[in-house]
């Protein structure tokens, strides 16, 4: 209820797409699924910066920091209302609206090398003809898929081995195949809202999480945990969302500045999430200096990668005969970006 009313009061705002009046300045909300200071932080303040420039005085970016609108899933259902312009939503917490998109959460499909992964997700093959229409089909807009960093296993003990996760009660977030990637492992998945994550770390309900080293830092999980575990298993991957039916009514100045702006992000988002994932790794080191730090081997690698390959077939199954298309386009992707930069 509480959030309905959140809904009819953000609405009520001047935000449509018709021109402001001479003289005034039209509002548009943009709604991230992390704090100030994190990597979506960044790109919304970025966006401001030169949206505001690009328009000046016809349009101003308020940013909902999370926190401010409720959970992921309630900020991509308030874009979908047109209450709120512009939000990122993570696959992560997508699952149950576009299931195709659950092959970022797979694991050991992407390449090793970030830049391979960038240049994946905003190829014409994957971004264009892969997701946008299946988020058109749902009613929002696809404007971009960028990268946030490795994901990163936060334990109270080391993890080397599948073995290690038997019975561990591992948060994740609520798209349903995030159950299986980690069921895959032994582990107890439970899926939780990222408000929540600290407080189930400190209260003992969860062992377990995982995030990309600078969520790990601004969300201080570090002050409750023992270990981080690097596996190099995937990408945290977020996309940005609009609604159609507000981006079409615009006038085509500022729809070019929309597409301009976020054509240019891209480049500037994935130095930002490069240099905070590096930044606050040493600054959780230098705070707790007793965090242990695993870089799983290439071999213990392999083991996870051989345990995680079933869940590509609970992939194909959750999302039907695409599924296995989408899949293979997107490994054959990476591949060939691999061979090509
Ligand atoms: O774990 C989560 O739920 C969140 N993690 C990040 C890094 N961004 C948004 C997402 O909701």
């Amino acid at each position: 209820m509480a959030w309905l009313c959140l809904f009819t009061a953000l609405a009520s705002c001047n935000s449509s797409g018709r021109p402001a009046p001479a003289g005034t300045t039209v509002e548009w909300k943009f709604a991230i699924e992390e704090v100030q200071g994190s990597v979506q932080d960044a790109y919304a303040q970025e966006f401001k910066r030169r949206i505001e420039e690009r328009l000046r005085g016809r349009v101003g970016v308020t940013i909902y920091p999370y926190g401010t609108l409720g959970t992921s899933e309630q900020i991509t259902e308030l874009v979908h209302l047109g209450a709120v312009q512009f939000a990122m939503a993570s696959p992560g917490h997508l699952g149950r609206l576009i299931p195709e998109i659950q092959l970022f959460l797979l694991h050991f499909v992407f390449s090793d090398d970030n830049e391979v992964n960038k240049a994946v997700l905003g190829s014409d093959e994957v971004f264009a003809r892969g997701f946008a229409r299946l988020y058109e089909e749902k009613g929002l807009r696809l404007l971009s898929l960028y990268p946030e960093g490795w994901q990163v296993w936060t334990t109270r003990k080391p993890i080397r081995t599948p073995a290690d996760f038997a019975g561990l009660k591992m948060r994740v977030m609520t798209s349903p195949l995030l159950i299986e990637a980690y069921r895959a492992y032994g582990a107890n998945p439970t899926p939780l809202p990222y408000g929540e994550v600290y407080g189930a770390l400190q209260l003992g309900m969860i062992d377990a999480q995982v995030n990309p080293v600078f969520a790990i830092e601004e969300m201080n999980f570090y002050e409750v945990t023992d270990y981080l575990i690097f596996p190099k298993h995937a990408q945290f991957v977020t996309s940005v969302v609009t609604n159609p039916r507000f981006l079409d009514a615009l006038p085509p100045a500022e729809r070019r500045a929309v597409a301009e702006t976020v054509a240019e992000l891209n480049d500037y988002i994935f130095e930002v999430q490069a240099e905070y994932n590096a930044a606050r790794l040493a600054k959780m080191r230098s705070r707790k200096p007793d965090l242990g730090v695993i870089r799983l081997t290439a071999e213990e690698r392999e083991a996870f990668r051989v345990a995680s390959l079933p869940v590509r077939k609970e992939y194909v199954e959750l999302v039907g005969p695409s599924g296995r298309e989408i899949l293979d386009m997107f490994l054959a992707s990476v591949r060939r970006a691999e061979s090509s930069l």
